[in-house]
């Protein structure tokens, strides 16, 4: 198998000032490098770089050339989770910031990867773009048992509830989870919002979710219009 290239987004030099070069971020996510990665992201924030911009430019090329030689089997879980160890450094950093660029408290949303499921880079992204748009986010991390998200959507009084699975084997715990909030009684209290590379809006209807976000751009649009939606209280 021929070993993937780097994908360098589109307009990316535009994106920030003159001389500024992401090349050393790339190499660093590429080869896990968390202490340079979270320098180097530091550096970028402090030459007041749009944190989006430090995502989408300087954090993801590396780590989907990391991800694309995984899937083709090139390399294989150790250097995976080290690039996963470096990427999460970059994102603590602009977590922050992208939450304080948010308006106004939108809702509470309980985001969790469900059980048997160990990978959090994706629902920690739709996590940082929901707070950037006003969410309170309670992120339950990943392997997440479904009594655990509903006690968390008791305790919250949460408006909406996201599941992230990224196996085939692991969204079968999208619906589960779904019917465990329905025995519970709660169903109707949440609205439940779906996402992960192996799911579709076809899945989401047959599990009963309310949406699926293919993106976190998507994710997001869908929080807003489902949070304005009709829903029992909590009591
Ligand atoms: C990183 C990674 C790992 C890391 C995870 C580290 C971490 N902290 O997350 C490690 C090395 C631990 C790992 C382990 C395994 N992995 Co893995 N992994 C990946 C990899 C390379 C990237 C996943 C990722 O982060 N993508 C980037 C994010 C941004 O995308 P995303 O998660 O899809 O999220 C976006 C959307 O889906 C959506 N979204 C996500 N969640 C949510 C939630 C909601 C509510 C909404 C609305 C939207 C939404 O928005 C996000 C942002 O845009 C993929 C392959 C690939 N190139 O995608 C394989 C992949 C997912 N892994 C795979 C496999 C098989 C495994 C292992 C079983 C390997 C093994 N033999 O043990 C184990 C499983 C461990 C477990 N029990 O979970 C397979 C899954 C195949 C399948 N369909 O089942 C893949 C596809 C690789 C492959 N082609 O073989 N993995």
């Amino acid at each position: 198998m021929s070993d993937p290239e780097l994908q360098i987004p589109e307009d990316w030099e535009s994106r920030a000032p003159e001389g500024w070069e992401w090349q050393t971020l790339w190499e660093a996510v590429e080869t896990g490098d968390h202490v340079y990665t979270d320098k180097r992201v530091q550096e970028a924030i402090d030459a007041d770089i749009d944190p989006r911009a430090i995502l989408d430019d300087g954090l993801f090329p590396g780590f989907n050339l990391q991800g694309d030689r995984f899937s083709a089997q090139i390399i294989f879980i150790p250097e995976m989770l080290i690039t996963a160890r470096a990427m999460k450094a970059g994102l603590a950093l602009i977590r922050p910031l992208l939450a304080a660029m948010a308006e106004k408290p939108v809702g509470t949303f309980v985001m969790g990867t469900v059980l048997g499921d160990m990978h959090d880079i994706g629902q920690s992204i739709v996590t940082i773009m929901l707070e950037n748009a006003g969410f309170n986010v309670i992120n339950l991390g990943t392997d997440v048992h479904p009594d655990r998200f509903i006690e968390t959507a008791l305790a919250e009084k949460a408006d909406l509830v996201g599941f992230s699975a990224l196996l085939s084997t692991t969204v079968y715990y999208q619906k589960v989870t779904i019917e465990e909030f329905e025995k519970a009684g709660h169903r109707n209290k949440v609205k439940i919002l779906i996402g992960g590379a192996p799911t579709s809006q076809e899945w989401a209807d047959e599990c009963g979710a309310d949406g699926w976000g293919k993106d976190a751009v998507e994710a997001v649009k869908l929080a807003l219009r489902l949070v304005e939606e009709p829903r029992e209280a909590w009591n």
